[in-house]
């Protein structure tokens, strides 16, 4: 279990660096390359200061967290304009209900709470309503459109059920009836037949999308998971080449394959050149005493 913790972490941000050097890209032949410094961006860098916050407080602290992605923000790491402003707003005072609203009134539909979020789903999977309270209150400290915190809850839910059970095409079941949201529902629901033929990278991009938005990223991580997730380099070559939002949907991807297959199923060429590689396993290897600790 404490390997599949470390996988899971592990697994994001490998996929996340991988993807890095594609991100924007038109769909092509990309290969995820570690023969040279995997630097990770803001999706593992928010998932760091996630964990740390819930380590150092051994709980779900809304201030605390805003304040770990606020005070530990590296600029270059290459952050969503929206979840930017937010987090500036909140440094300067404003309330965190108020700064959410202030660029896009809906709340953002990027991606930025899904991808951060797959911690959550390690230290709850014992527990689905602690997991399913703790992924809205996280997500809402910079998303609150109903879509972004669905896809967060897809891809928390899903590390949680994977830590649980077997992979079966049930799962994408599960998934579907815990969505709030219609779109995320169809696109979840849309996968199983997807599965079920070959197709194209550009049919998936046409149907699921490759997109920094949460409908047009989460439900292809998900894909991408069932389809190729019994091989790690493979789910990152299939993420990467689709262009797009590739560290992202990489990362989502990397921690369901990284949760699935446990670390032992990682590159270790890839892992020696992770940038922080043992500070990130140290902290899943903490989320894990402390998910053992909750759990009693
Ligand atoms: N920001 C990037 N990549 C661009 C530049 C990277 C480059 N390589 C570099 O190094 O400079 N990647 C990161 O952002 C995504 C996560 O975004 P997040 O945190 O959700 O941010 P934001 O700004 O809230 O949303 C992203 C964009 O989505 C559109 N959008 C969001 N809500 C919208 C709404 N309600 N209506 C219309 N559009 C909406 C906007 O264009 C937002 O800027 C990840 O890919 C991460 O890697
Ligand atoms: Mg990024
Ligand atoms: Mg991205």
């Amino acid at each position: 279990m404490k390997n599949r913790f470390t996988g899971c972490l592990l697994g994001l941000a490998l996929g996340d660096a991988l993807g890095a050097p594609f991100e924007g890209m038109p769909p092509g032949n990309h290969i995820p390359q570690c023969n040279g410094f995997l630097r990770y961006t803001d999706d593992t860098e928010m998932m760091i200061n996630l964990s740390e916050s819930i380590l150092e407080t051994g709980d779900i602290s809304r201030q605390s967290i805003a304040e770990h992605f606020c005070s530990s923000l590296t600029p270059t790491r290459g952050y969503g304009p929206g979840t930017l402003k937010v987090l500036s707003l909140i440094k300067s005072g404003v309330p965190i209900e108020d700064a959410t609203r202030k660029v896009f009134p809906d709340g953002s539909l990027g991606n930025g709470a899904a991808m951060r979020v797959a911690p959550l789903g390690l230290l709850y999977h014992w527990n689905e309503r602690l997991l399913t309270d703790a992924v809205s209150r996280v997500s809402t400290v910079t998303h609150v459109h109903p879509v972004a915190i669905d896809g967060a809850m897809a891809i928390a839910l899903t590390v949680g059920a994977l830590l649980r059970e077997t992979v079966t095409e049930s799962l994408l079941e599960y998934l579907v009836a815990r969505m709030q949201t219609n779109i995320m529902k169809q696109k979840l629901e849309s996968i199983s037949r997807l599965l079920s033929f070959d197709i194209s990278k550009e049919q998936i991009i046409e149907e699921l999308g490759h997109g920094v938005l949460t409908h047009e990223s989460v439900p292809t991580a998900i894909y991408a998971f069932f389809r190729f997730g019994d091989d790690f380099m493979e789910t990152m070559r299939f993420c990467i080449g689709l262009g797009g939002d590739t560290d992202t949907i990489a990362a989502m991807a990397g921690a369901l394959t990284g949760v699935y297959l446990s670390d032992n199923g990682l590159p270790d060429e890839c892992l020696e050149k992770l940038e922080n590689y043992s500070r990130i396993k140290g902290l899943a290897e903490r989320l894990y005493s402390l998910s053992l600790s909750m759990a009693g």
